[in-house]
């Protein structure tokens, strides 16, 4: 998608790949024919937004729309725009991201509303590691723990990158795992490349809802996983393949289907 475009963000979109699989078919309850309300639902809200590749895949591939709508990715007059948006009516869509900062809060929103509505669905949220750069998430975090948001399980994607440069070189975070946790919330550590682990963890942390704390998973990925030359590579944060690229990338990936 990202090599048709020649635009888009492949590092990240490959590195959590696995989690939205896992989160897709096998953690959440959902309902491809979508309602925005979400109601009787497990809600998913991606807040590092440039990561749609993934998103949108994951969406045609669980039946929100066709997979042949792939091929339109960041076209002019697509519903699959380079950062999600609801303005465009694509199902699976509820927020707008890209701007980044923002999906917590809004997460935060759906959970609380969940509980007024006597809905005991989750909501799941993932925030990119630089993301956490943005002084709003922790706003939102110090809220979520002091209003007992403990049907939220929020995820980070730590795979030590972000757009230019390693997180520990542009803005070091330290130990989010324990930042998270002087913040009063419930954490968990896994490897998010790794299929079963990432299965057990967040379906331990479903397990962990209800108890009076938001929940965070502290998810160590590698950026570009699975195609050696983006691996653990910033420069592969928002940047297309060219041909030659492209077909190395795929001959490393033999599941990759194509077949939009
Ligand atoms: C509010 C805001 N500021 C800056 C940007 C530009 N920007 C896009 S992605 C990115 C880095 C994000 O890093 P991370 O969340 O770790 O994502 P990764 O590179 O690991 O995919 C930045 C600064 C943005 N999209 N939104
Ligand atoms: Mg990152």
């Amino acid at each position: 998608m990202v090599h048709g475009a020649q635009s888009g963000h492949p590092g990240g979109s490959l590195g959590c790949a696995d989690f939205l699989t896992a989160l897709y078919c096998k953690i959440m309850k959902h309902d491809p024919s979508f309602h925005m309300d979400g109601i009787g639902e497990d809600i998913f809200v991606l807040s590092n937004g440039h990561i749609s590749p993934v998103f949108y895949a994951t969406l045609a591939r669980t039946g929100y729309f066709p997979l042949s709508e792939l091929a339109t990715f960041r076209k002019i007059n697509s519903r699959l725009q380079g950062h999600p948006a609801t303005h465009e009516h694509l199902p699976g869509i509820r927020i707008a991201s890209g701007s980044l900062g923002q999906g917590m809060s809004v997460a935060i929103g759906a959970a609380l509303s969940k509980k007024l509505n006597k809905d005991s669905r989750l909501v799941f949220s993932l925030h990119g590691d630089g993301e956490l750069d943005e002084g709003q998430v922790w706003e939102a975090v110090m809220f979520a723990a002091h209003h007992k948001v403990d049907n939220l399980i929020s995820t980070v994607d730590w795979n030590g990158q972000q757009i230019d440069g390693t997180t520990e070189k542009v803005m070091n975070l330290g130990n989010i795992r324990k930042k998270f946790e002087a913040f009063g919330w419930t954490t968990l550590e896994m490897n998010g490349n790794d299929m079963d682990e990432v299965v057990a963890t967040i379906s331990k942390a479903q397990t962990m809802t209800g108890q009076g704390k938001p929940i965070a998973i502290m998810m160590h990925t590698v950026m570009g996983k699975g195609v050696d030359f983006m691996e653990d590579d910033h420069n592969w944060h928002g940047v297309a393949p060219n041909d030659e690229q492209l077909a190395k990338a795929l001959d490393q990936l033999p599941v990759t289907l194509g077949d939009y």
